[in-house]
């Protein structure tokens, strides 16, 4: 009876072994999922991390800086540029994604008052090779005149931009106005 009781004892202590280490295992397994968690957890939380600056960084780089395309269609691939007059500065990228050299598809970004603008293109069109009036005091920025696959950028102070006042960005090309031109958007 003794050793009956001890029987059952070892399968009850064997038992608890087992329930330990049922209740051990399933502990690491918990901890390997949660192990797990935290890791995508932790991609999220990076992830959140990275875009909670990008966004941040995003915003003021909405309003700061541009790239706008030029084809050999004579297009640009946007109507409007926004500048946040927070920014202080602004720059504009531009990239001739054509293949047409600079002499038949030259292309730049030149930025003025609405109310500038035909005076600028009817100027600029005498300005060969450039095509860009310069000391022009109606310009408040133009970019290099480029040709297809080239780049070209400008930085200008946001200040020199009045909010409630309206400018435009175009090309001045002879005869690109027509086509490449859009509005500039200031706002705080
Ligand atoms: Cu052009």
């Amino acid at each position: 009876m003794k050793l009956y009781l001890s029987l059952i004892a070892a399968a009850a202590l064997s038992l608890a072994a087992c329930g330990e280490q049922a209740a051990q295992a399933p502990a690491p397994a918990p901890e390997q999922p949660a192990a797990e968690a935290p890791a995508p957890a932790e991609q999220p939380a990076a992830e959140a991390e990275a875009a909670a600056p990008a966004e941040q960084a995003a915003a003021p780089a909405e309003g700061c800086s541009a790239v706008i395309e030029a084809n050999d269609a004579m297009q640009f691939n946007t109507k409007e540029l926004t500048v946040s007059s927070a920014c202080g500065k602004y720059t504009v990228t531009l990239k001739h994604v054509g293949k047409a050299p600079k002499t038949a598809m030259g292309h730049n970004v030149v930025i003025a008052k609405a109310a500038d603008v035909a005076g600028v293109v009817a100027d600029s069109a005498k300005a060969a090779p450039e095509f860009i009036t310069v000391d022009d005091a109606r310009v408040i920025a133009h970019t290099a005149m480029i040709g297809g696959g080239e780049e070209t950028s400008v930085t200008f102070e946001t200040a020199k931009l009045a909010k409630g006042e309206a400018y435009e960005f175009f090309c001045t090309f002879p005869g690109h106005y027509a086509m490449m031109k859009g509005a500039v958007k200031v706002v705080d």
